[in-house]
């Protein structure tokens, strides 16, 4: 149990409520974080709040104190939770995960960075240097993504628009040997800014976001130059060349001239707008400005019979090509410098005779769900993979205490719960889920509308339980990612600068080739997330659950309804539940006794029984909780919180009796 900091600061682990119910848990939790206690065990599991401020609690001394230490023998902190994957994965060599959840601003990504900053401060006591290369390029490939992929969003000011899970492979001697990260679903709006004026010139930018259609709207801030060079340092020490980084201005310059882009309709066809922006596009990606124009103005089309045919862009449908391709160059940007950070990371060389093991700590910072009034296709995403992650985070937790259970021979009692499958099916079911009917409407090139769309999810999906077609509306968004396959075609014109021809791989391919069946976004985003599921479902599962206090970004505010509304469909309470259906509590023997031994008159200072089992057996009978117990084979396990909450106030009762006594004794009083 997690050390009892006096109850003015409310239960340190929400197993310790008197009963479990919304309002104790609130109650609790609006204590703790008015307390500046911003971290919450329910059992294994951390509850943070955003505290907005910045914390004392992340130091080398709090490092130290939770180094190696027992989940309850400390305050609640990320780094507990740290240390259990850690330790789980080096004592037992299995493959762990840490899995972090909650809605956007509530405080992910900083919480991963802790984490990994944690994993990073803890190995490689011997300062190894090629260990220390490979922390150093982990570290800071969070900053290359998070200005890649991170936005000023008005719910966080750094707002994560992909998801990411990372995993760190680890030696046997529990050392960093490398990495891979997987991301997720990437929002596409950045901004630029803060190159020197000589990289823009070269670039054919101007210094200022505003002139761009797809910057002005962004935020700037006085940091963004310091911003600048510290990612172009990050690229350098990751191992991107200069030729490489390079490229990857000219590709941002690119987009940012193209959204700035305008078309005419002069007699019948559709024109670009002044010559100037084609010409530095076609620089750009060193490409002929003819090839440009044409890549922006006409579609090439698969026929029936098989032939290819150009056909003309209307000035709306060059628009939103101008746009589509914009998205897609951003997107395969984005991939493609993740793919290169993973080249470096990927471990080299590992010869498991000689290494021993390759365990894996993975990472998974993923957006929460999200409700909106206006909820579009990325919502519908997002959603999903949350469902998919709440039913592996109930299948696991129960797994979890029915193996535990198992490995220490007590009878395992069946919990009932809400099992979100049928949601799942609901999305994903071959033929008449969700996504496959969206497949369907996509299919019918051309001709489908939101309306088509909405009709025959209605007619496949009317009778079911959890599925109503207000709810479900996919937005335009949806037939966007229709076009954007469309735009793919356009690529292959593109295609001389080479990171770009790596970007396309797809770009070799004949249209026709292309053309036949392109799997839907929704598709593509349901396998890598049936994937993620997988890849977690064989790891030992640790949980940070994240929950943001108010809308203002305020250290003191704590708005009730908000934090509900996120403890409710965060199932925190149901976690509770299940913790505490079976055994709230669980401590190996020596542990427990070390900690309460001073409660009982056989056992202090030491008892004289032949196993610490049945020392602990005589502090259980001499409380009275005997029934409230089970015995297993290295631990005991706790029913009920108030067994427990007892010793744990005597033991506050004893300590400054005692620590008076020894005193004295030091004293020379006794
Ligand atoms: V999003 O889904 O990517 O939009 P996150 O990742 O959940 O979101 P993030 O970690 O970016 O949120 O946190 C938002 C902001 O809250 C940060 O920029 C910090 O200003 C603030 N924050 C979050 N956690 C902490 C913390 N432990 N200490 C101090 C914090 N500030
Ligand atoms: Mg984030």
């Amino acid at each position: 149990m997690a050390e009892l900091e006096g109850l003015e600061f409310g239960k340190s682990d929400f197993v310790l409520l008197d009963e479990v119910n919304m309002e104790q848990f609130m109650e609790n939790l609006k204590l703790r974080f008015e307390k500046a206690r911003i971290y919450t065990f329910i059992g294994e599991v951390v509850v943070s709040v955003n505290p907005y401020k910045q914390m004392d609690i992340y130091g080398k001394e709090a490092i130290d104190a939770y180094r190696g230490r027992e989940l309850y023998e400390n305050p609640p902190h990320l780094y507990a939770v740290a240390d259990a994957a850690y330790k789980a994965m080096k004592r037992r060599a299995k493959d762990t995960c840490i899995v972090i959840s909650g809605e956007s601003g509530a405080g992910k990504t900083e919480a991963s960075k802790y984490i990994m900053q944690y994993i990073a401060a803890i190995t490689n006591p011997s300062q190894r240097a090629e260990v220390e290369s490979v922390k150093n390029v982990l570290l800071k490939s969070n900053c290359v993504l998070e200005a890649f992929g991170n936005a000023k969003t008005n719910r966080n000011d750094n707002s994560s628009r992909f998801g990411k899970y990372m995993d760190i492979n680890f030696n046997f001697n529990g050392d960093p040997t490398g990495g891979h990260i997987n991301n997720y679903l990437l929002e596409k709006v950045r901004i630029l800014r803060g190159g020197s004026e000589e990289m823009l010139g070269s670039l054919h930018l101007q210094n200022d976001p505003v002139n761009y259609v797809y910057t002005r709207e962004g935020a700037t801030s006085n940091n963004d130059r310091s911003n600048h060079r510290a990612v172009l340092s990050a690229l350098q020490v990751i191992g991107f060349s200069e030729e490489e980084i390079d490229s990857i201005y000219r590709i941002l310059g690119t987009i940012l001239i193209l959204g700035n882009l305008q078309f005419e309709t002069d007699s019948e066809s559709v024109q670009v707008v002044g010559s100037e922006a084609v010409s530095h596009i076609a620089g750009l990606t060193t490409t002929e400005p003819d090839n440009v124009t044409k890549s922006l103005l006409y579609r090439t089309v698969a026929t029936g019979g098989g032939e290819v045919i150009e056909k003309g862009h209307t000035e709306k449908e060059a628009c939103f090509g101008r746009d589509a391709f914009a998205k897609a160059l951003y997107e395969r940007l984005f991939c493609w410098i993740v793919a290169r950070i993973n080249a470096v990371i990927e471990v080299k060389d590992y010869n498991p005779v000689l290494h021993g093991k390759n365990t894996v700590i993975g990472v998974l910072d993923i957006y929460g769900f999200e409700i909106f009034d206006n909820n579009s296709f990325e919502q519908f995403c997002i959603n999903y993979c949350n469902e998919k992650l709440q039913q592996l985070f109930i299948e696991l937790i129960l797994r979890q205490e029915q193996d535990e259970y198992q490995r220490e021979g007590i009878t395992w009692q069946h919990i009932d719960y809400f099992n979100n499958q049928i949601i799942v099916d609901l999305v994903e079911q071959p033929h008449k889920g969700i996504i496959s009917v969206l497949d369907e409407a996509c299919l019918t090139v051309g001709k489908v509308t939101d309306t088509i769309c909405l009709e025959s999810m209605d007619a496949k999906l009317r009778q079911h339980p959890h599925y109503t077609s207000r709810k479900l509306t996919p937005s335009d968004k949806t037939m966007e990612f229709h076009r954007d396959f469309r735009i793919r075609h356009y690529a292959g014109d593109v295609t001389s600068n080479p990171v770009l021809k790596e970007m396309w791989p797809d770009g070799q391919l004949s249209i026709t080739e292309v053309t036949k069946r392109p799997l839907t976004a929704a598709t593509l985003f349901k396998n890598s997330i049936v994937a993620l599921v997988d890849k977690l479902g064989c790891k030992e599962p640790y949980y940070v659950r994240c929950i943001k206090p108010n809308e203002m970004k305020s250290p003191v505010l704590f708005d009730d309804a908000r934090c509900q509304h996120q403890v409710a469909y965060l199932g925190l309470l149901e976690n509770v539940r299940v913790r505490r259906a079976g055994f709230a509590y669980r401590q190996p023997y020596a542990r427990f006794l070390q900690r309460y031994k001073m409660t009982c008159e056989y056992t202090w200072p030491n008892h004289l029984m032949e196993t610490d089992r049945e020392a602990v057996e005589a502090i259980v009978t001499q409380h009275g909780f005997q029934d409230d117990v089970a015995y297993g084979h290295t631990k005991l396990f706790v029913r009920t919180p108030r067994s427990l909450f007892t010793l744990e106030q005597e033991r506050a009762a004893l300590i400054p009796i005692l620590v008076l006594f020894l005193q004295k004794v030091w004293r020379g009083a006794l």
